[in-house]
């Protein structure tokens, strides 16, 4: 037992970090809120302040860039006609969202890039720029270079941005294009290894829990505000079990939005026992930091100590990899910073 922990500590040294900087030149303005036009919180500068947060601690840690992909990654869990149709944004749009959700059968396809919004995303609210592809497409490549790098190592990391979780195999949604954690373990389960997702973001990961829920190849786990209240309201209450083979590899453990560090540290733990009696070759982390109390969209009652902890009991594991997802107030460095310690 004291060997497998030492061992632990050694790999944390040798820490990889993997970010493109590809994944800055997606920077919309706004989001419309449903009240408004409000500043757009995804915003290129989360690396930034995660990158400044990581250089002003002690840790050694490793920033490297991820080896380029193409849309052949994408497309081992989104539809093509998704991944086309991003790939083909046109080169002058400054900034554009759906004014209209295709919800029932469309009786003409329009032929305009505007036009055919609706049909691939599920809210108003993710604005997409000419941009977008060559972010999401990075941020992707971030994910698999984290994943791989578990093979030489025991723990890595991946700054997704922009972030992916919500996106579902045909729809974008909640600021997310190409669900980057879905898209590593979908690769890792083809090279015959299981996998099991933590997702411990403020909102429910629709996208990632309906990609996987046919299957028992990948346990996902979600820790979550309560669905009846918050985004993304009509997916991640506790009856979402799994259906056919993937029936009991589906958790969802909603939470109030008053719930304090130690309620959510003791469903945590929950979690974790789940984790280990799953016994995945792989663990992912869909990790999101707006559960931190100043979040300006969400947000719970964490403060950075939480995360410390988090990554305390998350160190027991072999062969896991941070995976980012939300978060957007700027502590989110030194929230990051804290799990990163835990974690060593
Ligand atoms: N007033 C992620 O954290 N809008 N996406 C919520 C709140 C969408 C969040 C509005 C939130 C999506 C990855
Ligand atoms: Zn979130």
């Amino acid at each position: 037992m004291k060997i497998s922990y030492t061992i632990v500590r050694c790999f944390t040294q040798e820490m990889k970090i993997f970010f493109d900087e590809n994944q800055l030149l997606h920077a919309p303005k706004h989001e419309f809120t449903g009240n408004g036009l409000k500043p757009y919180p995804e915003r290129p500068d989360r690396i930034n302040w995660i990158l400044e947060a990581i250089e002003a601690s002690k840790l050694e840690l490793e920033i490297s860039k991820p080896e380029p992909i193409d849309s052949s990654q994408p497309k081992l869990v989104h539809t093509d006609e998704y991944v086309n149709f991003l790939q083909k944004i046109p080169r002058d749009l400054k900034e554009d969202a759906p004014t209209m959700l295709l919800v029932s059968e469309a009786r003409n396809l329009p032929s305009t890039f505007h036009g055919n919004l609706g049909r691939f995303f599920f809210d108003p609210a993710t604005p997409i720029t000419a941009s977008a592809y060559t972010s999401a497409l990075g941020s992707v490549s971030s994910a698999l270079a984290a994943t791989k790098d578990l093979e030489s190592n025991n723990i890595s990391v991946a700054l997704c941005r922009p972030p992916g979780h919500h996106a579902t195999r045909s729809h974008g949604g909640g600021y997310c294009f190409f669900n980057n954690v879905a898209i590593a373990a979908e690769l890792l389960n083809r090279q015959g290894k299981t996998v099991s997702i933590l997702d411990v973001d403020f909102h429910h990961g629709n996208g990632t829990q309906e990609i996987f829920y046919t299957t028992d190849k990948v346990q996902y786990i979600s820790i979550h505000a309560d669905p009846d209240s918050n985004y993304p309201f009509f997916w991640g209450s506790m009856k979402e079990i799994g259906s056919e083979n993937g029936r009991g590899f589906n958790l969802n453990f909603p939470i109030e939005n008053t719930c304090g560090e130690d309620d959510y540290i003791e469903i945590l733990t929950k979690s974790i026992a789940e984790l280990k009696e799953y016994n995945a070759d792989v663990v992912l982390i869909s990790m999101g930091f707006d559960t931190y109390y100043l979040d300006p969209i969400a947000g719970l009652n964490l403060d950075v100590g939480a995360y410390n902890k988090m990554g305390e009991l998350l160190s027991d594991f072999n062969h896991i990899a941070i995976i980012l997802e939300g978060g957007y107030h700027q502590n989110i460095g030194k929230c990051f910073v804290e799990l990163l310690r835990g974690l060593s």
